[in-house]
């Protein structure tokens, strides 16, 4: 039986959705997984029912309500502590990158949005390729490389051998890279393929895979003149 309910938006373009479902699943929650459609007439009223943000993900469990997709990441951690690196430097580390990713790189979230059904056409893609959305890029390359050298010891995801919080943040980024392909060096690339390679990204895409063409709605599936 389920303890709880989690809401999320469509999963295939539904970013904070995967950030919240993957700390969910991370943390082994028994909830029911409720999916209300983003972009539909009844979208914004069927979330306010449930989030008092009026957005997804949101979290009810035991008692709990929680909203906003790092109030749910850190809620999953109180109870399965092992979700962030357990050394205090490197979890500090992971959560000053989640947070950043949480609270920024909006050049990149609005011209590059998420969309796991698409692989735009290249030169349409490229007209994506603002200053801003790139500048961004850039820095997501830097936090990758700088946190994977200090913290990684060899192991494939950012703190090592296992796929923590800080890795749940930025998946929706490898997500994004596999969309629009930017250039990126051979190392972003390679955690881009780890990340995705991971079965609860697999289990993400298999489920985006089965929504109806009616959630693909043209706001999401076509890139602006
Ligand atoms: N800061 C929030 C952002 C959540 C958010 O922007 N969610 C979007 C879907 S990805 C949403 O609910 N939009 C409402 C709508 O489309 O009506 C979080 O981290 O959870």
């Amino acid at each position: 039986m389920a303890d709880g309910t989690l809401w999320i938006g469509t999963r295939t373009f539904s970013s904070w959705s995967l950030r919240g479902w993957l700390a969910v699943r991370l943390a082994g929650l028994a909830v029911e997984e409720v999916v209300i459609p983003l972009d539909q007439p009844e979208t914004k009223a069927r979330i306010a029912e449930v989030s008092p943000s009026g957005m997804v993900p949101c979290l009810a469990y035991r008692g709990a309500l929680v909203w906003d997709s790092l109030a749910i990441a850190e809620f999953c951690a109180e109870l399965a502590p092992g979700l962030w690196p357990s050394e205090l430097r490197a979890r500090a580390h992971a959560r000053a990158i989640a947070a950043e990713m949480h609270a920024g790189f909006r050049g990149l979230r609005s011209a590059m949005w998420m969309n796991l059904d698409a692989r735009f056409a290249h030169q349409a893609a490229g007209r994506q390729r603002t200053p801003e959305a790139l500048a961004d890029i850039a820095r997501v390359e830097t936090i990758w490389r700088t946190t994977r050298a200090r913290f990684a010891d060899g192991g494939p995801y950012l703190f090592g051998e296992r796929f923590t919080l800080a890795d749940a943040f930025y998946a929706p980024v490898a997500t994004r890279f596999a969309t629009w392909r930017p250039e990126l060096a051979e190392d972003s690339w390679s955690y881009v393929r780890t990340v995705l390679d991971h079965p609860l990204l697999r289990d993400w895409y298999a489920a985006a895979a089965s929504e109806p063409p009616a959630w693909k709605t043209a706001k999401y599936m076509t890139i602006p003149k």
